[in-house]
């Protein structure tokens, strides 16, 4: 009995099998109820009364270790099956290269995360629109040029469908479905009917802001913009404002940053002023709100839009604005 126990158990130790099959012959072959070591167990009766606590040891043993290694091949050929099912084995060798964001995109999310730190949420809508939400309703007069052919892309010569100049149409939807106060940023893509070129281009980014509540005044606007542009261009970054005009804000003003490249001491960059324009704001114009169901006796507001390629410019100095469409690898990996 000793010696088949001890020949079982060596030849349990170099069990190996190449499918679950031969696993499941195994199993046949040892355990179950005419296998080998169940053989043994059926002897066990014969056994000597004085041996049998040593001899059921090690048969009890010889079955620990079948049942085992069995069980450890049955895991290891169903874990290896499962591979070969889901492992695609025409995959290169060699890693995978990721791609990087656009730096239209990486600017935008920066401007985003700046304005979420004083409460802007951000929305988006068509780009497709209507020439209320685009014009009519931002006090437009109707001989104004952006109307013309010349500058704004119609959708099938319809005059009123067209593809929107700038995002102040989303702000329009919001004013028209939502109630002040209003703190929202809208970014996305505005088309105009430009000829290509290094410094223009018919389809352009911009992010805009919008901000009505009751008592909102310029200098919360100055405000707003000096926290900007000292998070985006960095903590000595100056501002100044300059008057200026657009039919949907009153009063209006462009804005300056001292020069990022110079430090506000002159350079080619900066034309030598020392300074150089990054956006467009001003109080909404009492005219707007009262387009778009707000009362200006109770609510005021204030506006900003910035082009987002303008501000990618005096971050990363790229000179030619056909870069950022036209998807060459060698430009992109630069950012
Ligand atoms: C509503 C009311 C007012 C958004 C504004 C500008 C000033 C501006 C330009 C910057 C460079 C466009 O990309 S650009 O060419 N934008 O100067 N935009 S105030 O004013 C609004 C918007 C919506 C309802």
């Amino acid at each position: 009995m000793r010696e088949r126990i001890s020949k079982l158990t060596q030849i349990v130790e170099i069990f190996s099998a190449k499918s679950l099959e031969d696993v499941e012959q195994l199993r046949l072959t040892y355990l179950s109820k005419k296998g080998e070591i169940s053989a043994l167990f059926d002897d066990f009766r014969n056994v000597p009364n004085e041996q049998k606590r040593e001899i059921g040891q090690l048969l009890n043993v010889l079955r620990t270790k079948a049942t085992d290694k069995i069980n450890a091949l049955r895991e290891q050929l169903s874990d290896s099956a499962q591979t070969a099912e889901t492992e695609d084995f025409t995959r290169t060798a060699e890693p995978l290269e990721l791609g990087a964001r656009h730096p239209l995109s990486l600017v935008k999310n920066e401007i985003i995360d700046i304005f979420s730190r004083i409460g802007f949420t951000v929305a988006s809508g068509p780009e497709i629109e209507d020439d209320w939400h685009v014009f009519g309703a931002l006090n437009f007069p109707p001989e104004h040029p952006a109307r013309d052919m010349q500058d704004t892309f119609f959708i099938e010569k319809n005059p009123d469908i067209l593809l929107r100049t700038h995002t102040s149409s989303v702000q329009t939807r919001i004013m028209t479905s939502q109630k002040p106060p209003i703190r929202v940023l809208c970014p996305g893509r505005v088309y105009r009917n430009e000829a290509i070129s290094y410094r223009a281009h018919c389809f352009f980014h911009q992010v805009e802001g919008l901000y009505i509540d009751k008592n909102v005044s310029f200098a919360d606007l100055k405000q707003a913009l000096l926290y900007f542009a000292k998070e985006m261009f960095g903590e000595n970054t100056e501002i100044r404002l300059r008057p200026s005009y657009f039919p949907f804000t009153e009063p209006s003003a462009e804005m300056d940053i001292s020069c990022n490249l110079c430090g506000g001491k002159g350079c080619p960059f900066c034309k030598h002023t020392g300074w150089v324009e990054i956006l467009g704001c001003g109080m909404v114009d009492p005219n707007v709100l009262k387009e778009c169901g707000i009362d200006p006796e109770i609510y005021s507001g204030y506006a900003f839009g910035m082009g987002i390629e303008r501000i990618t410019n005096l971050k990363f100095q790229v000179k030619d604005l056909r870069l950022f469409s036209e998807n060459d690898v060698r430009f992109l990996k630069q950012f």
